[in-house]
């Protein structure tokens, strides 16, 4: 039995945080299953590793976090998510009644409406030619479609955002990144809280769909009420900085939009491909549930392990050339959206969001170039960005 390898590496410090893919190759030669001196947790940053810990969720389980913090030794810092924070049967239970609200009919249902969106937003960006791919595009068109289509109140949304990075942050340790976040949005769960309370949900909504299952005797009011917070939690700094880094990738390789332009047909495909090139949500830790043999080495039972997915996605042990960004590339088994049971609910939404983003933009945009340097938002999970400043050159 092999001893885990002893990394002295934070990857929750700022130098990490700022430019993850610099570290990615450390840890994944270091070996299978590394030991993090710094955060005293096992990791796992190999494709082949990270898949496999993600399928097993009765070895690595996620009700007792998946962040930092052991729900078993510690409270957590918000009541857990009812999905991401649970196992089977009570995650099964939950997830359940989700994937009735966000089905295939549901999202067929939003492409006229949200096609439109992307058509007008995308004419008067080109219009403009110079934006910024963040504040403009990445938060402008999810903050368009999304909350109405949970039917959240209108006042007060910017919250979203301050909130999201919040929980995002809460993944981590509480380190300054944690603690300026956090300090930012205490009005913004304020806000949350009262927006996920049926009166304040409008009818027709997927908001106001969760409480109908309490209504069926699927589940209770409170956990309604903590089911309708993993939408607001989870739907709106994933897309935002997914939307960016999509952009992001094709400034940096110009030669792939000349490539989707030829063939609009890759769009799909090309914003699957951004995700695995930046993945947004870059760890989750697991739980191990007992004693787990990796790779000829044992984690012992109750012991946190960090999921790198997003250095999992650029294995050259299971990607060729894998820091190239190829819109035709296979992409499947990649695990942005995690894998498994807890694999995202919101999927369907994210791509739809990013196949019509570039749908519309492949139809007026000749060319996307850097118009500045891009800035960084630190992060404790989410791979952020700030600003992009781009020009667009029109069709
Ligand atoms: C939730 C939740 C929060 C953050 C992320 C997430 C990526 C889910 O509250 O369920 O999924």
């Amino acid at each position: 039995m092999k001893e885990a390898p002893r990394l002295d590496i934070d990857p929750f410090d700022d130098q990490f945080l700022a430019d993850p893919y610099a570290h990615h190759d450390a840890l994944r030669d270091a070996g299978a299953v590394v030991w993090l001196e710094p955060i005293q947790t096992y990791a796992m940053a190999r494709h082949a590793e990270v898949a496999a810990a993600l399928r097993d969720h009765a070895s690595f389980c996620s009700g007792r976090g998946v962040g930092l913090s052991d729900f078993a030794r510690e409270a957590p810092w918000r009541p857990p998510s009812l999905l991401l924070e649970a196992d089977p049967p009570l995650h099964d239970r939950m997830r359940g009644i989700m994937n009735k609200i966000v089905s295939m009919a549901a999202i067929k249902a939003l492409r006229p409406v949200w096609a439109a969106r992307a058509g007008e937003l995308v004419d008067r960006l080109v219009d403009r030619r110079w934006f910024d791919a963040v504040a403009d595009l990445g938060e402008a068109y999810p903050m368009a479609v999304f909350p109405d289509t949970i039917g959240l109140p209108v006042e007060g949304r910017e919250n979203l955002l301050p909130y999201a990075a919040a929980v995002f942050n809460g993944f981590g340790p509480r380190n300054r990144v944690f603690d300026r976040g956090n300090a930012a949005a205490a009005d913004a769960m304020a806000w949350v809280a009262m927006a996920c309370r049926r009166e304040n949900l409008r009818p027709g909504g997927w908001g106001a769909a969760v409480y109908e299952a309490v209504d069926q005797g699927e589940c209770t009011p409170e956990e309604a009420e903590r089911l309708v917070r993993s939408f607001l939690s989870a739907g709106v700094d994933t897309t935002i900085n997914g939307i960016a880094h999509m952009i992001l990738a094709f400034i940096r390789h110009p030669a792939e939009w000349d490539r989707l332009r030829a063939d609009p047909s890759l769009a799909k495909r090309a914003f699957e491909e951004s995700l695995r090139w930046d993945s947004t949500v870059q760890t989750f830790f697991r739980t191990t549930t007992r004693d787990v043999e990796v790779a000829g080495t044992t984690i012992p039972a109750g012991a946190k392990v960090l999921l790198f997915l997003a250095a999992a996605n650029r294995d050259p042990r299971r990607w060729d050339n894998p820091d190239r960004f190829a819109i035709d590339r296979g992409t499947s088994g990649h695990v942005a959206f995690g894998y498994g049971i807890h694999q995202c609910l919101g999927q369907m939404v994210a791509r739809l969001e990013g196949e019509l983003l570039l749908e519309a933009m492949t139809r007026r945009v000749a060319a996307i170039r850097p118009a500045g340097e891009p800035r960084r938002r630190l992060n404790n999970t989410l791979h952020a960005i700030d600003s992009l400043p781009v020009e667009v050159v029109p069709a």
